[in-house]
């Protein structure tokens, strides 16, 4: 073959592996592509003729980098460096009190028709928020004239948590297996690494949990940290600091001691000197994140001692440099498990009694409210959005205003654990907003969760919101591509609690898809209505916890042969001849008692309860007057229907924009959205046929009739189900 035909057969398979990946939804929001809009360009053109960024810290150099791809992609020439001076887009670092360590201001001012563009922050940090501000701009394409916004987050640590484990597996992950390689770590820097970092710097978000909650000891060993550190340092230039998962039982596992009693000196120094060794390799380590006594991890209570007790030696260790412990509320009743002799299993112990009056729902609160003001400063209790499990609709953790002496960091998960795995597309600012602005009333009106979170209401020095990643090896990242729309909705929630959903949605769309006026109006309604669609057609009228066992994945409300009665759906949803629903109320486990008076009275009465949350709080009879006008059942009905139509019109809508969306990310949407439609609709039917044992009531004729038996979805059987 002559050197030519190579040449050309090269050239082929590049120009086609290029195409082939061109719009695979590797870039995330963060394309760069050329402005479509050929005025706006031209005048884009005229005004960004040459940026100033001085320095060469590494932050500065990922700044001048991010902006030559940037800009260069976006303008389609390549952008000049300047001085100063001369420059129009300029960076420049003051000093402001209003900035802080992590804002910016970003303002245009033309004078004499020339306009000139000014990027001002204290620190490096600040610049590269900044930078990415400005590029956001230019990808939504928005005006540059006379404009003046001054940026900074309310919310000082905003977390990845990744559930990724050291054999590269993920609990509850539906993209693939881990992006962390700790086999080639530390001397192989994947690309992935930088992309994950710019990605999160375009967002705000300033920390990631590399390891899994349910923790291995073995990430504290010499050899993961070294591999710990070539992410921290890869990271570093992008302001984000590394965090990892303290196994408690971790000085017998990896130190060789007897006991891991937080009040055993030999264990308090065996931490200290860890957190010495981390800090050498990590001078900048965020700390640790800790799930204790909980689904059998072992905690302080093994010992009898309090999660205060494990948490403060914890912080005693990474005190002296700065670091904080996110230690997890996520717990409920230890008295019906325990953990093995070596701790090196997660067991349940089968013969333990249950609690039979117990609530699960009320667990954290008893277990944590006492402990108030127990806690070390650099302790923040991290506490999902829910008192139960990260549910399609759930009321908000009574925890949230009940401990005021301590920061409460909010834990919400973007990978869809209960919200339909990898394959439906649910867009989760709605269900993130819900949470964050309801009031809690513990200090008067106003008293909304948002300001307990951003340490505004109880005033606290440190404040968090971390949610639980959905990222994974897939090539877009989230494997369904909507997933990311999630992780961009925590960095822009937890920088600003007041932008809301349809903002987040405008944006990412404009960045991921298109400015196209109908398909962002198109897409945005899509997206802002997955959210309720999903409740309907999986728990409706506040239902809960009815999913299968182990991998979660579909329906199983007949579930009742796990060994905690608190894991099984029929706990939750009490069906029987009567009615449905847990009543919550001073009749039943009274766990509505947790919360302020006046929230108590929005819940308590079955009559003027909101109906979202009625199954959550009451027990209801078959028929009940809805406020529609139709009996209980009828309405169940005829929401799960509702939720099988939302996604019909989902697809409807999707489908219009064939011709406006790269092929290979229509169809894959395409197909997702057909997989969502056959989920939502054995959900419904599974969900009625179970339910309707025990209303023995018909369905609404104008439903469509379940086409298969309920002994039919009873069989169905996943065993390799992902995540689990
Ligand atoms: C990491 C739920 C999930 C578990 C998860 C746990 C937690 O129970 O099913 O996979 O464990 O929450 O948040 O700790």
């Amino acid at each position: 073959m002559t050197r030519q035909l190579i040449l050309a057969i090269t050239l082929i398979v590049l120009l086609f592996t290029t195409r082939l990946f061109a719009e695979d939804g590797y870039r995330l929001w963060l394309r760069y592509d050329k402005i479509d809009n050929p005025a706006l360009l031209i005048q884009y053109k005229k005004i960004i003729q040459s940026v100033s960024v001085k320095g060469n810290s590494p932050t500065i150099n990922v700044i001048r980098q991010e902006l030559k791809n940037g800009l260069t992609g976006l303008l389609g020439d390549e952008i000049k460096f300047a001085d100063t001076e001369t420059a129009s887009v300029i960076f420049i670092k003051v000093t402001s009190p209003t900035l802080g360590a992590e804002g910016f201001s970003i303002g245009s001012n033309t004078v004499s028709g020339k306009t000139t563009i000014i990027i001002k922050a204290n620190t490096d940090k600040g610049l590269l928020y900044g930078c990415f501000y400005f590029l956001r701009l230019l990808q939504m394409q928005q005006s540059l004239d006379n404009f003046s916004i001054i940026s900074a987050p309310e919310i000082k640590l905003r977390l990845l948590d990744h559930w990724d484990n050291l054999n590269r597996s993920v609990e509850r992950g539906y993209a693939g297996i881990s992006i962390w390689n700790w086999h080639t770590l530390p001397d192989y820097i994947d690309q992935r690494y930088i992309d994950y970092a710019r990605a999160n710097a375009s967002i705000g978000i300033n920390g990631t949990v590399l390891t899994n909650v349910n923790a291995n000891a073995l990430v504290l060993t010499s050899m993961y940290l070294n591999k710990v550190a070539a992410l921290a340092n890869t990271f570093r230039p992008y302001g984000i600091k590394v965090y990892l998962t303290a196994r408690f039982s971790s000085p017998i596992e990896i130190g060789g001691l007897k006991t891991a009693d937080p009040i055993d000196p030999s264990v308090q120094q065996w931490w200290k000197v860890k957190a010495k060794e981390i800090y050498k390799l990590i001078p900048d380590f965020g700390g640790f994140l800790v799930k204790a006594n909980s689904e059998g991890q072992p905690g302080p209570q093994n010992y009898n001692r309090t999660h205060a007790d494990g948490a403060n030696m914890l912080a005693d260790a990474v005190a002296p440099y700065g670091g904080i412990i996110m230690w997890r509320a996520f717990v409920y009743d230890v008295r019906v498990q325990k953990a093995t002799e070596d701790y090196g299993a997660d067991v349940v112990d089968k013969n333990a009694v249950p609690i039979a009056s117990a609530d699960r729902f009320k667990q954290a609160y008893e277990q944590f409210k006492p402990l108030d003001g127990q806690f070390r400063k650099n302790v923040l209790v991290q506490v999902k959005n829910g008192p139960i499990d990260f549910q399609p609709r759930e009321p908000f953790s009574p925890l949230f205003g009940a401990m005021q002496q301590t920061p409460l960091m909010m834990e919400f998960q973007l990978t869809q654990e209960y919200l339909g795995q990898g394959t439906n597309l649910v867009f989760e600012a709605p269900l993130f907003k819900e949470v964050l602005n309801t009031d809690t009333y513990t200090k008067g009106k106003g008293s909304v969760v948002a300001k307990i979170v951003d340490g505004s209401l109880y005033t606290h020095d440190i404040s968090g919101m971390a949610a639980v990643s959905n990222i994974g090896n897939d090539r877009n990242w989230t494997g369904n591509l909507f997933g990311q729309a999630n992780w961009y909705t925590l960095g822009r929630l937890a920088w600003n609690g007041n932008i809301s959903s349809e903002q987040i949605a405008d944006e990412w769309i404009r960045q991921t898809f298109s400015n196209s006026k109908i398909f962002v109006d198109d897409i945005k309604e899509l997206m802002l209505n997955s959210r309720e669609a999903m409740v309907n057609y999986m728990t409706p009228l506040g239902l809960h916890h009815i999913m299968a066992n182990g991998h979660h994945y579909g329906p199983a409300p007949w579930s009742d042969n796990l060994p905690r009665a608190d894991w099984n759906p029929v706990y939750y949803h009490r069906a029987d001849a009567a009615g449905i629903g847990f009543d919550r109320t001073a009749t039943g486990s009274n766990a509505l008692a947790q919360y302020a008076p006046e929230v108590r009275r929005l819940y308590e009465n079955v009559n003027t309860c909101d109906e979202k949350f009625l199954l959550w709080f009451h027990h209801v009879s078959w028929t009940h007057k809805m406020r529609s006008g139709r009996t209980l059942w009828d309405e169940l009905c005829n929401k799960y229907n509702d939720g099988v139509l939302g996604v019909r019109k989902m697809q409807n809508t999707w489908n219009k924009f064939e011709n406006m969306v790269d092929k290979e990310r229509f169809e894959q949407v395409k197909m997702l959205l057909s997989i969502q439609e056959k989920e939502a609709v054995w959900w419904r039917n599974a969900c009625l046929l179970y339910f309707q044992t025990f209303s023995k009531m018909e369905i609404p004729t104008a439903i469509e009739k379940p086409d298969r038996t309920l002994e039919y979805y009873k069989s169905l059987k996943f065993p390799y189900a992902p995540g689990n």
